[in-house]
């Protein structure tokens, strides 16, 4: 799907994937109240899923397998990939989600989100890949983020679950502030390695912690106000804790976009190559300067 003469296909299936994303919003947001308890099933990262995660899940997957040139659904809370037409259209696009990021959350009320990358590869594949990322947070207001090859943008989405949905664009082209205000590092501090302890002693000199344990609010705050996330790589788990294809790479995509940095520590997320659709890696995003210096102190 490279070639000049399908653009505008691209665009229009990329916007096919957002709309029926943020057509989904509010179905999941409406569904939360009832669904806070344990599935009893667990992911195929080993971690039990909740009854949100799973209908989130199921939603989506209806919705994206729906739109026409999307080939694959690759979901965190399935082990395999849906085929959606793949099989029969070589050009279609992989869509891959994770339908309820921060899930933990919701026992506590706190912030979620619902995070799309959408490649034009079968994956596991890099995210080089990436023709557009975006994420839904369902925080006191439900918005949606969306990064593709016009730039970043912000919509407001409300609607009631029912059908209906109003989408309003917020901020239209979404950049990075230059000076950082905020930071937040995943994983209990004693887990870190020396070398990540050593730059996180200088940021928090820097920078205000803000940090909620869902990656979406996070990283939100992060292209808000400006600054660095991380969920860094621990002594026992030097592979981290987020995804790769559904969470990393996503991310990467819209920070990039948005004139920020994503790295694993070394090299840039996006020329991560996987081998697996659950692989893990270390993620440190936010913005350039703040990335160069993890990247020399952890070198
Ligand atoms: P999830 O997709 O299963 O919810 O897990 C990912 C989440 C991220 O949103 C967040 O950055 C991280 O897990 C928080 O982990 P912790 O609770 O260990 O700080
Ligand atoms: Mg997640």
């Amino acid at each position: 799907m490279a070639d000049a003469d399908s653009a505008s296909e691209e665009d229009t299936t990329v916007e096919a994937v957002f709309d029926a994303v943020a057509e989904t919003a509010p179905a999941i947001r409406a569904a939360l109240p009832g669904r806070r308890v344990e599935s009893g099933a667990e992911n195929p990262s080993g971690e039990t899923a909740l009854a949100a995660d799973v209908y989130a899940d199921e939603l989506l997957a209806e919705a994206l397998a729906a739109v026409d040139g999307v080939g694959s659904y690759v979901s965190e809370e399935r082990e395999a990939a849906v085929d959606a037409g793949g099989a029969v259209d070589e050009d279609a696009y992989a869509v891959a989600v994770d339908p309820l990021d921060g899930s933990s959350n919701l026992r506590s009320n706190n912030a979620m989100g619902t995070v799309v990358g959408v490649y034009d590869a079968p994956l596991p594949t890099t995210g080089r890949d990436l023709v557009a990322a975006g994420y839904v947070l369902y925080g006191p207001i439900t918005t949606m983020v969306v990064a593709d090859a016009d730039g970043v943008r912000e919509e407001v989405i409300e609607g009631d679950g029912e059908g209906g949905v109003d989408r309003s664009v917020t901020e239209p082209d979404l950049t990075l502030p230059d000076d950082p205000v905020v930071y937040g590092f995943g994983g209990r501090v004693p887990d870190w390695p020396a070398d990540f302890t050593a730059y996180a002693r200088e940021i928090e000199r820097e920078l205000k912690l803000r940090y909620g344990g869902a990656m979406v609010g996070d990283v939100n705050q992060v292209l808000t106000y400006g600054g660095v996330f991380a969920y860094p790589a621990l002594v026992d788990a030097p592979d981290g804790k987020l995804r790769l294809s559904f969470e990393a790479n996503p991310i990467a995509y819209i920070v990039e976009r948005a004139g920020g940095r994503a790295s694993d520590g070394a090299s840039p997320i996006r020329d991560v190559d996987p081998d697996g659709l659950h692989d893990r890696v270390p993620l440190y995003v936010g913005n350039a300067e703040l990335i160069e210096r993890l990247e020399a102190a952890l070198a």
